[in-house]
């Protein structure tokens, strides 16, 4: 069992949007099934914030953005090596929306991430050029959080790269297993791995006591 401290423990719900969905432009596989677990434990937390990728249409992480480009293949920016994605969560339309079975009303604050056409972000905290930062960090420290708990979409990316950042910061770390999904198998192990390195916890939102 993992005890609730309502003072100082918070639930970061990362990227639960219809884009990252069965059906939506960059699928995790059974991303929906987020939903009713995330929904389940936010009443238990007194400080909760949701992320949402929020990009404009031209975003340079975009594949449509560089002719002969594929999704999923890499391209050099500015900062580095950047996955291409297919066109996803742009600004204002349905699918960047926070889902709307998603009991957003409990979030203190939603952060929006990627707005940048330049520079992408999966992390929370720092977006890719790994310089940029979010203000979260400092939301939280203002706030006196010490633990995060971290669910949603999609593992290998946001919500692992997230919790990275989250352990280089100084927080305790807990990822919820089952309250996030994937987009590859292959990126969720890859996660799993980066994960272990820094020390972040793995654990079922039903050992939330
Ligand atoms: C994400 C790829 C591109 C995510 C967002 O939420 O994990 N992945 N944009
Ligand atoms: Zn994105």
């Amino acid at each position: 069992m993992i005890r609730i401290a309502p003072d100082h423990d918070l639930l970061l719900v990362v990227d639960v949007q219809p884009d990252f969905m069965p059906g939506g432009a960059l699928p995790a596989a059974d991303g929906d099934a987020v939903v009713p677990a995330i929904n389940r434990i936010l009443p238990r937390f007194s400080h909760a914030v949701a992320t949402q990728d929020w990009h404009p249409v031209d975003h340079a992480s975009f594949a449509s953005q560089h002719p002969g480009k594929a999704a999923f293949e890499t391209v050099r920016l500015f900062y580095g090596e950047q996955v291409l994605w297919p066109d996803h969560c742009v600004q204002g339309t349905p699918g960047a929306a926070l889902h709307p079975a998603l009991d957003a009303a409990r979030f203190q604050m939603v952060l929006r991430k990627g707005f940048r056409r330049a520079i992408d972000s999966y992390s929370a905290f720092r977006e890719n050029d790994r310089a940029t930062q979010t203000g979260l960090h400092g939301y939280l420290a203002e706030r006196g959080i010490r633990r995060i708990f971290i669910a949603g979409l999609a593992r290998g990316y946001c919500t692992d790269v997230s919790a990275e950042d989250a352990a280089d910061l100084g927080y305790q770390v807990v990822l919820l297993e089952d309250a996030c999904r994937g987009i590859t198998p292959e990126a969720t192990a890859a996660g799993t791995r980066r994960l272990r390195d820094k020390g972040v916890l793995l654990a079922r939102s039903d050992e939330l006591g």
